[in-house]
């Protein structure tokens, strides 16, 4: 167990050997994560002392509109990641198509692809409630010297070879995985510097929160309602307690920490629930796997899902094991 009060520097450098590829690799993938995050935190956290609240006017590709600290977030995390020799292309919520990064030596040698979601939560901005950056990271499948394509993001979740968040809660944390279980760090914003304040972080097999808009519940699957009202009935170790922030990131970190479920799912109205698979979902589900707990889409490992377009939806139902099985029991009685 790697002590506490270790700096992300010196874990990056004492597990690199454990990642798959070249250890420089990832410490300039991580790097370029936490450079940015520590840009955004100080952005977030002053949010509302100047005028960068409020929509931008402008609308993004999911129609929503955009906050203007979510455009920031968004030019200073593709900022962070094109200026390191790594990235060959990146994905965002908030970009309509992939960017492809080209090096500065004409050979682009960049093997990694990198899919974020720069500001998720970012409708809790103008009423300080906490919100999220989640990342994915893939190692591109097209030929290295070849211009990045489409098909090097369209990957299942199990090609992922690093995924994490950026929480800006109460403290900020990063938490991330590259496949040897999940460690949390949190940030000291005194001097900039991010410590392992959480490692080897794990979901509980189950738990006693569950996580979902209630407000949708007429439009759920039958299934769905009545995993509902199974949380809710006086038996056993429930009712559970019913904790929604609408920040998929804060409702994760908490559920891993205390155990519980996050469901977003499929419903009369949205057909395939509201969360992003490439993003949100795939990233998440991996965290969640290297903690012992479960993803799925009511029916299927998350991971499993071959993407075929770059901002696609699909249902999410994210958390402790036996939770996320008993959900699932629900949905296939009554889809
Ligand atoms: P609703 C934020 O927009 C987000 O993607 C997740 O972070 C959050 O859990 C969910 O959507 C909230 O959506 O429809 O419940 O407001």
């Amino acid at each position: 167990m790697d002590k506490k009060n270790k700096t992300l520097g010196e874990f990056i450098i004492e597990h690199q050997t454990a990642f798959q590829y070249s250890s420089g690799e990832l410490s300039k993938l991580i790097n370029a994560i936490r450079l940015a995050a520590k840009v955004v935190n100080h952005e977030v956290n002053k949010a509302g002392l100047v005028d960068i609240l409020g929509a931008a006017g402008d609308t993004n590709i999911q129609g929503e509109n955009q906050q203007k600290l979510d455009v920031l977030a968004n030019e200073k995390f593709i900022q962070a990641l094109k200026n390191r020799e790594i990235v060959c292309g990146i994905a965002s919520e908030e970009e309509d198509d992939f960017i492809s990064v080209n090096s500065n030596d004409k050979q682009n040698q960049n093997k990694y692809v990198v899919l974020i979601d720069p500001l998720d939560g970012s409708s809790n901005i103008d009423v300080n409630v906490s919100v999220g950056t989640i990342f994915s990271i893939y190692r591109r499948i097209t030929p290295v010297g070849t211009p990045v394509t489409i098909e090097d993001f369209l990957q299942p979740g199990k090609n992922q070879v690093a995924a994490g968040y950026i929480v800006y809660g109460t403290s900020t944390m990063l938490v991330y995985t590259t496949g040897n279980g999940v460690n949390g760090f949190t940030l000291n914003p005194a001097i900039g510097t991010f410590y392992l304040s959480h490692p080897n972080m794990e979901f509980p097999e189950t738990g006693k929160i569950y996580s979902v808009n209630e407000g949708n519940y007429i439009h759920f699957p039958q299934g769905v309602k009545d995993y509902i009202k199974y949380c809710q009935k006086e038996e056993d170790d429930r009712p559970y307690t019913s904790r929604y922030i609408g920040s998929l990131v804060s409702d994760f970190h908490r559920n891993m920490i205390k155990g519980g479920i996050y469901m977003y799912p499929k419903s009369s109205v949205a057909q395939n629930g509201k969360l992003r698979l490439l993003y949100e979902c795939n990233p998440m589900a991996y965290l969640a796997e290297q903690a012992n707990g479960k993803a799925s889409d009511g029916y299927r490992r998350i991971m499993e899902i071959e993407p075929s377009e770059l901002h696609e939806r699909v249902p999410f139902f994210c958390g402790s094991r036996k939770m996320v099985e008993k959900a699932e029991e629900f949905m296939a009685l009554k889809p």
